[in-house]
């Protein structure tokens, strides 16, 4: 079923507290954590609790739900008192999708250069 819990996605592992994470914020809806490879002084990941694969599943499937992750990612900015930050979400492997969780990353905390590699 779309959103129900996957028995092998790490980050359905970190919502349910069975793989630990230095969590920054929770909601109903969402959780926040830092990320365990830290690119930017501020990494933090935003996740849904329900699993989508990727942000156009989600946006699909449960667009208030996208909404609310959006949101956590501008807390989290403000949490870590940034002007300027970045919101990312890696779709597919090719560029560089991983985690196959929807996660917003969001960075800050450097100058971060335009384009990406
Ligand atoms: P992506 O490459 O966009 O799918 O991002 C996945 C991110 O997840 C990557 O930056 C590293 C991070 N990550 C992977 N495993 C773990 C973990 O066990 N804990 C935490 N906190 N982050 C993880």
């Amino acid at each position: 079923m779309p959103g129900e819990p996957q028995d092998d996605c790490l980050f359905c592992k970190i919502v349910e507290g069975h793989v630990p994470a230095t969590i920054v914020r929770e909601t109903e809806t969402t959780v926040a954590f830092r990320d365990i490879n830290p690119q930017a002084p501020t990494h933090v990941l935003v996740i849904p609790r329900a699993h989508y694969e990727n942000a156009a599943a989600l946006a699909a499937a449960e667009p208030d739900l996208a909404a609310d992750v959006l949101r956590e990612a501008k807390a989290v900015a403000d949490e870590d008192k940034l002007d300027s930050y970045r919101v990312v979400f890696n779709t597919g492997p090719g560029a560089g999708q991983t985690v196959f969780h929807v996660h917003a990353h969001v960075l800050g905390g450097r100058g971060l250069q335009w384009p990406p590699g």
